[in-house]
């Protein structure tokens, strides 16, 4: 095993075990020795807290070690999105784009870092956070000028309000003038031409050439 696959290991051992001391230092550490913090999190962090859902899925885990688990990850979301923001070297702004957990939802890990991600990317971001309404997130949209709507669901229920928005859009006039992105584990390219939306991200660097493709960038 390769130095950077042994530091991905720790990465998702540290997660798996709800460590969020260990699962930090792995990050900064990790980080200083140069890996990318992007592939740092595809191949290290995220494949933890994946497990874990995994596990509590199965009811090996439960609700408690989940909130642990999830509050290791976002200590390291936190440490690797100042790094990519930090990294971030584009003056010009590349477009603007509101970004939102749909409401009933308080998933946003996955969020942050797409916005981060966003953000280093030349993007003006508008990050409403988790639990957001349609009106909110349509309110918003239209004050801050947004180019481009991004909504994360994460759970089943919840990917119901990503369709309603389409609708809500199409009622205001605005279909089509501000383009729309789903994203979010259980979301997928099916279900996003289902809906109409404009486009489907899997994850934030897809999320990236998404919104680069949407605005002919
Ligand atoms: Co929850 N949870 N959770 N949870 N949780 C899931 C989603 C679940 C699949 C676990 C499981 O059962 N196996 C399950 C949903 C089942 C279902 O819907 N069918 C579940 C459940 C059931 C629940 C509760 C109901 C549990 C309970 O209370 N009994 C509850 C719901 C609360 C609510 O929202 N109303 C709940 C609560 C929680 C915590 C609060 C403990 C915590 C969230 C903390 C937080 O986010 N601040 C939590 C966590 C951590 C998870 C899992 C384990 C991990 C989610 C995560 O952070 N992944 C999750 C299992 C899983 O998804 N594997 C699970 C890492 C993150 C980087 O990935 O968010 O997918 P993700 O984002 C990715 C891509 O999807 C994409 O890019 C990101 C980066 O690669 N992406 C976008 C996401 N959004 C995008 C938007 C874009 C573009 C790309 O727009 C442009």
């Amino acid at each position: 095993m390769t130095t950077i696959e042994a530091r991905f290991e720790e990465a998702k051992k540290a997660i798996v075990a709800c460590d969020a001391k260990n699962a930090s230092l792995v990050a900064t550490e990790g980080l200083a020795d140069g890996i990318d913090p992007v592939e740092f999190l595809n191949k290290g962090f995220i494949p933890g807290i994946n497990e874990v859902g995994e596990l509590f899925g199965k009811g090996r885990l439960f609700l408690p070690e989940l909130i642990v688990a999830a509050e290791a990850m976002q200590k390291v979301t936190d440490i690797i999105n100042g790094a990519l923001e930090a990294a971030g070297t584009i003056s010009e702004k590349a477009g603007k784009i509101l970004m939102a957990t749909v409401q009933g939802d308080v998933h946003d890990i996955g969020k942050t870092i797409v916005v981060s991600l966003f953000k280093a990317n030349g993007f003006e971001v508008l990050d409403l956070g988790r639990d957001i309404s349609n009106e909110k997130i349509i309110d918003e949209a239209v004050r801050f000028n947004a180019d481009i709507i991004g909504t994360s669901a994460l759970l089943t229920t919840t990917m119901s309000a990503q369709k309603n928005l389409e609708k809500e859009l199409k009622n205001a006039g605005l279909k089509g003038k501000i383009k729309t992105i789903v994203g979010g584990a259980p979301v997928t390219q099916r279900w996003a031409q289902r809906i109409g939306a404009d486009a489907y991200a899997q994850d934030a660097s897809d999320g990236v050439l998404k919104a680069k493709l949407l605005l002919g960038l």
